[in-house]
Parts: C-alpha cells; sequence; structure tokens
C-alpha cells in the first residue's frame, strides 16, 4: 500500500456502494498541531463546493449544517454536515461526516467534487491512523473499531466495543506497571553495583512475585482469545449422515428458511450448501452435505467426497439418524468423533428413552413438526462453549472484556510471555542483572507494541492496512 505520507485533507465514502437511502462521505484534515494551517484544512476546503459556505465558516464543532454540494453554479447533492472541529474529532482534526443521497451515482459525484477542489482519497485506515497519531485512540482501541466493522455476532461485537472503551488498554497498561516497577528495581541495583564496584555475576532478580504476577495475567489474556477467535470467526458445523435422514430438512429448520431442496429422493442434496446462524451469541456455518452412500452417479459421488471432506474440517459434526427407516434405526456409516447424535422423524417413531449408539446419547427431533428443536440448539451451544474453552453458561461473554481481539495482540502478548519466562529462567540461574534486564525490557516493549506506545512506520502501515477506506 501507500505510506500516509502526509496530513493533507483527505476524503473517502464511509457507507459501501449499492442501494441505500443514505451515504456518508467523510472529510478530515487541518486545525491541529500536525495538519496543515487552518487556511487549507477540510473544513476551509469544503466551503469552496458547499452552498453556504459563511454558515459553515459559522459552525461549531459537533453541530449540523444543512445546504447543497455545488460545482460553480450547478448543483450536486442535497446534503447535511456534521461539522467537527480538532481536537473534538474522531482522528483529532478539524473533519466533518457528509451525509448525502444513497445509491451510486451521488455518493460519487459529491466524493469527485471533493478530489476535485484539494482533497485527496483516503487511504485504508487512514482516518483512523491520523486518530492514532494525534492521541485520540491507542492501536488496541484502533483495532476494536476495525473489530465493530467486522463482527458477525453479537458477542464478538460486545468484546470489540469493550476494547473500544479501553478495556484491554488498562489489563495491558496495568501489566506494564508490575514490569516496571521490576526494571526500576533491577536498574538501581544496577546502578549500585556499579557505584560499589560490587559485580553483579550472582545477582538474579530482588523480587519473583511481579514477573510471576504479570506472566498469569498474559496466561489468562491468552486462554481468552481461543473464546474470542471463535466469538469473531465463529465454528462450522457439518450435517452428516445416511441420505434421506432429514438432514436438508434439519438444515432449513436451524437457518428458519427454505434454503436446501428437501424430497424423498434419496441424493437430492448433491453438494454442500452453507448458511450463517447465531446460537448463543456464537455465529455459526452450517453446512448442508450430500447423504454418504454408494452412489450410482459420477457427480453424486463427487458431491459425496466434498461433503467428507467438509466434515472432515467442520469443528464438530451433527449425525442425524432417519428414526423412520428400521427399527432400531440403522446407525450412521461413520461414528463422528465430534458432536452429537441426533434422531430425526420422532414423530413417526419415537425414540425409546435415554437411546444411545455407541455409547454416546442421540437427541430426539423433528425436523417435520419442529419437536425437540430447543434441546439441540441447547445442546449445540453446549458443544460451542466446550469449543469456546468455557464450560458455563454466558461465562464467555462475561469474561472476554479484557481479551485481546486480534492476532496481532495475541501474537504480542505471546511475545512478551516467552520474554517473562526467559526472565525466570535467567533469574534462576543467577544470572547477572545486566543480562536480565534486556529481557525484561524486550517484555515491556511487545506490550507497549499493542497499545502503540512503541511502534514504528512499519508496524502502523501493516495495521492500518488491513481497515476499510473511510475508517
Ligand atoms: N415425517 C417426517 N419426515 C421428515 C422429517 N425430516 C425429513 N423428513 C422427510 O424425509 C425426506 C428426506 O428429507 P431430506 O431433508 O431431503 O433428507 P436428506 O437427504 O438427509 O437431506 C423428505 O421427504 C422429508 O420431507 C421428519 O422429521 N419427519
Ligand atoms: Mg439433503
Amino acid at each position: 500500500m501507500d505510506s500516509y505520507t502526509d496530513f493533507a485533507p483527505i476524503a473517502a465514502r464511509a457507507t459501501p456502494p449499492g442501494e441505500s437511502a443514505l451515504a456518508v462521505i467523510r472529510i478530515s484534515g487541518g486545525g491541529n498541531a500536525l495538519g496543515d494551517a487552518s487556511d487549507c484544512g477540510a473544513l476551509k476546503l469544503l466551503e469552496k463546493c458547499f452552498s453556504r459556505p459563511a454558515v459553515l465558516r459559522a459552525a461549531q464543532g459537533n453541530s449540523v449544517v444543512y445546504g447543497w454540494m455545488i460545482d460553480g453554479a450547478e448543483k450536486v447533492d442535497e446534503v447535511l454536515i456534521s461539522v467537527y472541529r480538532a481536537p473534538k474529532s474522531y482522528t483529532g482534526e478539524d473533519g466533518a461526516d457528509i451525509c448525502c443521497h444513497g445509491g451510486d451515482a451521488a455518493p460519487r459525484a459529491v466524493l469527485n467534487l471533493l478530489l476535485k477542489n484539494g482533497f485527496r482519497q483516503a487511504l485504508r485506515g487512514e482516518f483512523s491512523y491520523r486518530a492514532f497519531i494525534n492521541g485520540k485512540v491507542d492501536l488496541s482501541r484502533a483495532e476494536a473499531v476495525m473489530e465493530i466493522v467486522g463482527a458477525k455476532g453479537e458477542r464478538a461485537l460486545a468484546g470489540s466495543v469493550r476494547r473500544l472503551s479501553g478495556a484491554l488498554e488498562a489489563e495491558i497498561n496495568a501489566v506494564k506497571k508490575l514490569l516496571l516497577d521490576v526494571v526500576c528495581e533491577v536498574e538501581l541495583n544496577l546502578d549500585y553495583s556499579e557505584v560499589d564496584g560490587v559485580g553483579s555475576e550472582d545477582a538474579g532478580l530482588p523480587t519473583k512475585e511481579s514477573v510471576l504476577a504479570a506472566l498469569s495475567r498474559l496466561d489468562h489474556l491468552l486462554a481468552l482469545y481461543q473464546t474470542v477467535k471463535l466469538e469473531k470467526e465463529g465454528a462450522l458445523v457439518a450435517l452428516v449422515g445416511r441420505p434421506n435422514a432429514g438432514k436438508s430438512s434439519l438444515f432449513n429448520l436451524l437457518l428458519k428458511e427454505e434454503r436446501s431442496i428437501v424430497t424423498e429422493i434419496p441424493g437430492t442434496t448433491r453438494d454442500w450448501i452453507e448458511g450463517w446462524i447465531e446460537i448463543d451469541g456464537i455465529p455459526v456455518r452450517l453446512a448442508d452435505t450430500a447423504g454418504i452412500h454408494e452412489a450410482a452417479d459420477k457427480i453424486e459421488q463427487i458431491g459425496i467426497e466434498r461433503s467428507a471432506a467438509l466434515a472432515t474440517s467442520a469443528d464438530f459434526v451433527l449425525t442425524i439418524i432417519d428414526g423412520a427407516d428400521a427399527n432400531p434405526p440403522k446407525p450412521p456409516l461413520q461414528m463422528p468423533g465430534s458432536g452429537l447424535l441426533v434422531w430425526n422423524k420422532c414423530d413417526l417413531n419415537p425414540m425409546p428413552d435415554n437411546f444411545c449408539l455407541d455409547g454416546k446419547r442421540c437427541i430426539a427431533v423433528s425436523a417435520k413438526t419442529g419437536a425437540g428443536l430447543p434441546a439441540l440448539v441447547k445442546a449445540i451451544a453446549k458443544e460451542l462453549r466446550h469449543l469456546a474453552g468455557s464450560a458455563e453458561e454466558g461465562a464467555a461473554a462475561a469474561s472476554t472484556g479484557d481479551a485481546p481481539g486480534t492476532d496481532r495482540q495475541r501474537s504480542l502478548i505471546a511475545s512478551a510471555k516467552t520474554a517473562l519466562q526467559e526472565t525466570l529462567a535467567l533469574s534462576d540461574n543467577n544470572a547477572p542483572l545486566d543480562i536480565i534486564a534486556p529481557r525484561l525490557r524486550d517484555a515491556l516493549d511487545a506490550l507497549g507494541e499493542i497499545t502503540g506506545e512503541v511502534s514504528n512506520a512499519g508496524i502502523l502501515e501493516a495495521m492500518f492496512g488491513n481497515f476499510c477506506v473511510g475508517k
């Protein structure tokens, strides 16, 4: 990507193209120490293409101005402009959100007008980058903005909102505080040993408690990430079983729409079909597969192979047994390693109490009447919690407030942990303090990189380059 080289006034669409009532074009630039002189700031430039320049000039920050975007004498679109004045804005600069009509043509015309009048098209993440540079947010909060935009489910959203409120930043700062105290103590001892001319060969850390406490807090954060990842990315759950067991019927029932074709003809589903649902706040990518059996037809055989491959990569499977096909029903062709056994068609043939296959309990449902569906959903929720590494209902949601939200944050926490483990190992071997101290500082640097206290152009560009345009 191009670099964020200047602080010129920038403009970008903040809403995606497509049919909509309204669209937002965002602008930012100037009005603070880093920006250009306010003569060529974003609001000044905007005056040139707005029907009521004097009103805009007089507008206070956080107020809304009505008017037209104009190209000379020609009206381009009727707009409402939310005016922000530095430092009270998302970026910390002067800026505005121009709310114009939606669709494709109007926002494009407004953006082109801005570009013609001195604005530069914003790069990906450039607004958030400026917010970070101007001290409006730390890196974990800037990332949380992106997480919110990408959140698929209610829990992922809640976790991101907590990170945006600074939960992770606060936890990281608390761990850093613990380590800074140790670093101070170590530096002090190093100074003394120089003054006294005493060698520091047999030093080791004066106290290990703070390092141990920091380690355990980092471990906790890493454990929470398993849950966060599941909440963000969701789980793949595949419906498998013999043809005609009712996989597609159950798939449609769970999805609450007629997605998969259902017939009494075995082999109706030839390839896998998927849809997203949310269970217990966790996104689930549910996949209906072709029934596994000896297929006569070549196309069906390929479908079966593809379905089998998908089932292998699933987080867990729901194996559907046709409760009405025989008494007792035929067991599945493959007993699943993980997941749930479902006795379908209980409306035709009720499942005997506590029916098990291979020692595994079955859940009775009817995809036709919906009987047993709540119990099945509950059982799926339990499997999901198991995947998330938490046993209690709601525990994941309650505990991920200070969890890392991105792979970047997770790997920095892991680096800090490694550095602390090495610190302790060196200390246990009575290594001199001047050998131990750099490892402690490595841990602090890794943590500082999470919040952005320690950063360089490469880190920032890699991070903000993942953002979308207009954010
Ligand atoms: N009575 C009854 N029929 C069902 C039930 N579930 C599916 N069926 C019927 O069983 C047949 C096969 O269903 P389908 O969902 O296509 O099975 P698939 O091959 O496993 O995908 C269709 O005729 C469905 O209407 C059920 O719970 N009760
Ligand atoms: Mg089917």
